[in-house]
């Protein structure tokens, strides 16, 4: 599908200024070829772009709209805030109303500090692991993405993975020897690492379902031995749940998986797409964080009381009812994915962890990245443009999750498996 005029246009007019034509890699299309479609607006489960296009939208801002676009709540929310202000550098009580509700909702972040991105956070809960343990190194997975702070691009996942990035340049080789990785699942090689480095590791920090490799869930047993190796090594355990919070579980990794962290981070549907993150865990590790103690984090924007509006009618709403809702949901565009694919006699697999799903062009499950890697992805590229041609946006890369929000009704469900099952046919020819 040639993308629409306007789009086109913009882009053009827009790589004058921005690198890439964007203000974030994964926008660019990089995973996909072709010129990427600019938004209208949102509305319910449904994306328009500047020339009138109507999509089906499962890339929801990247995790964050949980309720869909523009859902009536947060709007009210938002203007009502407004009305007062939109900024104080103060606290505000707006602030203690969403960090009550988290941590009421998830129990363990018994302190917390909002941020206002997912890196902010990630980078932060490793500087509070930094100073508590007295060590200098991170263990992160292959394939992983925890936002682009210089330690985490090493063997990154979500862009950097997309747009086949070595690393990064400009990261000093100093700081990126301090981060070492492992496969995702691969225990045998944790441990090894572990036995070498783990008297200098401070964290091992990972996503408890890869969203940033394609979706990646863990092993059963693959998050209580990194909850052990952390307590054998003196290493303490972050889970970035800046993707996985408020979709896998209502009360996060810990309620799927059993398994507690000593620091979490958030983003994304805390904010109900304003730019709102946080990090948190235990008390005596958060009690570091200045002004209560030495380590240092600050923001201008950070508690903002439009994002904290947003992200609490966003959470409140987010009821364990609703969360099962919009699993069920889920669960049932991947069941019909899979009968697609199976009826096509396509290789394909697809998985869903609550409100958060993916899947491969790939017949055997997917471990790891290196396993992600041997997908068919020349036959995503081909699908993913046909599912937007047929009024369906997917996220733009092979390494991306797709979401789910309330406002994905079963009717939407069914047009958008009937338009996929057609997309699929034409990307087979
Ligand atoms: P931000 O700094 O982009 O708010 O969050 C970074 C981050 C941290 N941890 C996890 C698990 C994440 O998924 C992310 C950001 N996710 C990507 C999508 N794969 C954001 C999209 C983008 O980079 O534009």
């Amino acid at each position: 599908m040639s993308t629409p005029s306007r789009s086109a246009d913009i882009m053009r007019r827009s790589r004058e200024i921005f690198p890439g034509g964007v203000n974030s890699p994964v926008r660019a299309f990089g995973g996909v070829g072709g010129t990427p479609v600019v938004a209208e607006r949102g509305e319910g489960c449904r994306l328009y772009d500047v020339d009138g296009r109507e999509y089906i939208d499962f890339v929801l801002s990247w995790g964050p709209l949980v309720l869909g676009h523009a859902p009536p709540a947060v709007l009210e929310a938002l203007d009502d805030a407004m009305q007062r202000g939109t900024s104080f550098g103060m606290p505000t009580e707006l602030e203690l109303r969403l960090g009550l509700l988290i941590r009421e909702r998830m129990p363990h972040l018994e302190r917390l500090r909002f941020v206002s991105s997912g890196t902010e956070a990630t980078m932060s809960a490793v500087r509070v692991a930094r100073a508590a343990t007295g060590r200098d190194g991170i263990l992160k997975f292959e394939g992983c993405y925890h936002g682009h702070a210089d330690s985490f691009l090493v063997k990154a996942g979500s862009g950097v993975a997309t747009l086949g990035l070595p690393n990064s340049p400009g990261v000093p080789a100093a700081l990126a020897e301090l981060t070492h990785t492992a496969p995702y699942n691969d225990l045998a090689a944790v441990e090894r690492l572990i036995a070498d480095e783990g008297r200098r590791i401070a964290a091992i920090i990972v996503e408890p379902v890869v969203g940033n490799a394609g979706f990646i869930p863990p092993d059963p047993e693959f998050l209580p031995a990194l909850r052990r190796l952390a307590d054998a090594s003196g290493a303490l355990l972050i889970f970035d749940e800046v993707m996985t919070g408020f979709r896998i579980a209502p009360g996060g990794a810990p309620e799927r998986f059993g398994v507690t962290p000593d620091l979490t981070t958030l983003g994304k549907v805390i904010g109900g797409g304003l730019p709102v993150a946080a990090y948190g865990g235990r008390a005596d590790l958060m009690e570091r964080v200045a002004p209560a103690g030495p380590v240092y984090q600050a923001g201008t924007l950070s508690g903002n009381p439009l994002a904290m509006a947003a992200g609490y009618a966003t959470v409140s709403l987010l009821t364990r009812e609703l969360h099962a809702r919009i699993e069920a949901r889920t669960a049932a565009l991947v069941r019909g994915l899979t009968e697609i694919a199976a009826r096509r006699g396509v290789p394909f697999s697809a998985r869903h962890a609550g409100s958060m799903w993916g899947f491969f062009f790939r017949a055997e499950p997917v471990r790891s990245f290196a396993d992600a890697k041997t997908s068919d992805t020349e036959l995503f590229r081909r699908f993913f443009h046909e599912a937007m041609a047929r009024g369906v946006y997917l996220a733009p890369s092979p390494f991306e999750a797709g979401f789910m929000s309330a406002a994905h009704g079963d009717a939407d469900v069914a047009q958008a498996l009937e338009r996929m099952d057609a997309a699929l046919g034409a990307a087979r020819g």
